[in-house]
């Protein structure tokens, strides 16, 4: 990985985005490719959907579509040394330094699958602060927040990628994708939704990413994608990391600068009800109908 950070700062203030190539050395591609797969069979052993503690799986049933899918895994550094580990790598503090400082947790670890077959594969246009419920956590959300997005399988515009509007961070909070049940996972959004808020569809960018590339947003920043209309599956990493010292939700990752493992028991992150029930437990749920 090679980056200049006051471009990668200006990026982010002026785009909303920034896209770093080969975050993760080539090298290490397989085993993150293989270890992902090992997470897509471990989180296939649910019927349902499935939570234990912060760890969750989310899964699509084959009594309503034909076969089995697992489209997004939560915090299995609960159930993998490997993934724990890979949360904290150095290059995450690289990246995350200047924009943060020293002391940073981590609020979400998430993979998400699009399986060829599975029909709700895309995203609604939105922004990703609708999914932070406590507000009050954090001393200031927004400016204290980025999120890593990790290319895990190659990301092209067929396998639907994720797509950003340019500069759309500057509007504020926008509502997207909030009407209806608020479900961003069904129906997909359209161009009127986007110009009704000021945005032009034509400045969309699909960001378009090899294995091992990153791309940084934040919470602000409108983005989407589109279902998965090629033959293989698209594994995408998603991690969110906050100003450690300004927020009371998150696990530690860096503090001063040092690479930290998860403690004994989890911690509030974006999941509010979490000591509510510490039980694993199944979740019948039917959103997707
Ligand atoms: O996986 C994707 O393509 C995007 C997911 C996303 O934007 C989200 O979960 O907030
Ligand atoms: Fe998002």
């Amino acid at each position: 990985m090679s980056f200049d950070t006051k471009d990668l700062v200006e990026q982010i203030a002026e785009n909303g985005y920034a896209i770093i190539r080969k975050f993760i050395d080539p090298e290490s591609i397989l085993e993150l490719q293989e270890q992902t797969k090992w997470l897509y069979s471990e989180g296939l052993k649910h019927y349902a959907s499935f939570r234990h503690g912060n760890l969750s799986f989310e899964i699509l049933p084959e009594k309503h579509f034909g076969k089995r899918y697992l489209i997004q895994a939560y915090w299995f550094a609960w159930m993998s040394k490997y993934f724990e580990e890979f949360r904290r790598r150095p290059e995450f503090l690289e990246v995350i330094n200047p924009l943060l400082g020293d002391n940073i947790k981590q609020v979400a670890q998430q993979i998400h699958w699009k399986p060829p077959g599975a029909r709700l594969t895309g995203y609604r246009f939105h922004q990703d602060l609708r999914f932070r419920e406590s507000r009050d956590a954090y001393q200031d959300i927004v400016n204290d927040t980025v999120t890593v997005g990790i290319a895990i399988d190659p990301a092209t515009s067929e396998n639907g990628c994720l797509r950003i509007v340019p500069r759309s961070h500057k509007n504020g909070y926008l509502g997207l994708s909030d009407n209806g049940d608020g479900m961003i996972m069904k129906g997909l959004t359209h161009d009127d939704e986007l110009r009704s808020v000021g945005l032009d569809p034509r400045t969309i960018v699909d960001v378009e990413l090899e294995p091992g590339d990153a791309v940084i947003w934040g919470l602000l920043t409108v983005h989407g994608s589109l279902p998965n209309s090629s033959q293989h599956d698209r594994a995408f990493s998603l991690s969110s990391y906050v100003r450690g010292d300004t927020s009371q939700r998150g696990e530690w990752a860096f503090r001063d600068g040092v690479s930290t493992p998860l403690g004994d028991i989890p911690q509030l992150c974006k999941y509010e009800k979490l000591y509510e029930n510490l039980e694993p437990q199944y979740i019948e749920s039917d959103w997707y109908l």
